[in-house]
């Protein structure tokens, strides 16, 4: 009945509380024989870290991983994988003033009716903490995915408050500390963030992800759709509100004779279905977009109420994200490499041996 696994043939179990002593997780089904040492995590986990410009949260985590089992020699032994972290820069009592009034916007008031018990310290394991492990997860994800089928994943922030992307090159994300895809714009994000930061208030973000190199056939009709388990994992990332596959919404006000993607023998003539139809991939890129409401965590004042029903006006201290959106990219682009490792092994459970029938479509190049 509890819900910290997520998964069916790739089973990633995670556990811990942002202030609590370390978090971790336990990986069960990951294929033998991937070579895995420490250093894998590293790139991934740098790029969603706290304290690392002055546009996200100060703390400060070293988030080295220790690799518990499940490997041997260097290679994967398809025994549970446990990896820790420590956790060792966790500053409580700014939290001492506020374990008995209710955050709004945050889950606080939701786990106190539901648990009757709370770890207010942090927000427990209501916080962005706990999707440290998902991007541990999701780098042994993406080099399974990457080793054996090709397969790519990309995410990029696709809007910043009122602010999207006048250009989209994918090679400069990484280039910038907001994985921003036009270069010639960050200045002006920089200086759109000191002055948010300076006011106090937060903003919301739109990230975008991009799969490559999928073959078709992943997925499962009906229940295991693809695209619903993308929307399941993306949703389940804190702060997330909405979650796009294709053209998502925008699908409303268009005609099916534009929307379905031609297909010939040149390929698909565009890619409005996100590469995926009927719930299994069609061996287009994937494609996500997920929608990220502003922080709550504010030090601006706001009225709220506490465990006694006493009115409170509530300010919250401490080191917080302006736009929890600026160092989601790599969680999210882990959510999908997790979906996608899901599900290449159950399809190769299920129908590895199903030859091809019709040569493959190619892809549709943007
Ligand atoms: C978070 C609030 C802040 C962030 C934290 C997420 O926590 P704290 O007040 O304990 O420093 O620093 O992010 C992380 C620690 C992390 O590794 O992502 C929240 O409310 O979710």
């Amino acid at each position: 009945m509890a819900s910290n696994t997520f998964g069916k043939s790739f089973a990633v179990t995670t556990f811990g509380e942002s202030h609590g002593p370390a978090i971790g997780c336990v990986i069960d089904g990951c294929p033998p024989g991937l070579a895995l040492a420490p250093e894998d995590f590293r790139h991934d986990l740098e790029r969603r870290a706290t304290g690392k410009t002055r546009h996200t949260s100060a703390r400060h985590e070293t988030d080295e991983v220790e690799i518990l089992s499940g490997v041997y020699q260097g290679r994967t032994t398809g025994t549970p994988i446990a990896l820790l972290i420590r956790n060792v820069d966790a500053r409580s009592k700014d939290y001492g003033a506020i374990s008995e009034q209710f955050r709004p916007g945050h889950a606080d008031y939701t786990y106190w009716h539901k648990y009757g018990i709370r770890d207010p310290r942090g927000g427990g394991r209501s916080s962005a903490r706990e999707t440290t492990m998902r991007v541990a997860a999701g780098a042994i994800a993406k080099k399974w995915l990457a080793d054996h089928h090709g397969v790519r994943v990309r995410g990029f922030l696709s809007q910043l408050g009122e602010i999207t992307p006048e250009g989209i090159d994918l090679d400069v994300v990484e280039g910038n500390p907001f994985f921003w895809p036009h270069a010639a714009q960050v200045p002006a994000l920089e200086h759109y963030m000191d002055a948010l930061r300076k006011s106090g208030d937060s903003v919301g973000a739109r990230i975008d992800v991009v799969a490559d190199g999928l073959p078709p056939g992943w997925g499962e009709p009906v229940y295991g759709k693809l695209d619903g388990e993308l929307a399941g994992a993306l949703m389940s990332i804190n702060a997330v509100k909405g979650v796009e596959i294709g053209d998502g919404f925008a699908s409303v006000a268009s005609r099916g004779s534009e929307h379905r993607d031609h297909m010939s023998h040149d390929g698909f003539a565009s890619n409005h279905a996100g590469g995926v139809l009927g719930g299994i991939s069609s061996g287009q890129p994937l494609r996500c977009s997920v929608a990220f409401k502003p922080t709550s965590s504010l030090r601006l004042p706001v009225a709220s109420l506490d465990i006694h029903g006493n009115t409170v006006e509530l300010v919250t201290t401490g080191r917080h994200d302006p736009c929890v959106g600026i160092r989601a990219t790599p969680i999210c682009e882990a959510m999908v490499a997790l979906v996608l490792i899901d599900q290449a092994l159950r399809h190769r459970a299920q129908c590895g041996d199903v030859g091809h029938i019709t040569p493959r479509v190619p892809s549709h190049k943007p």
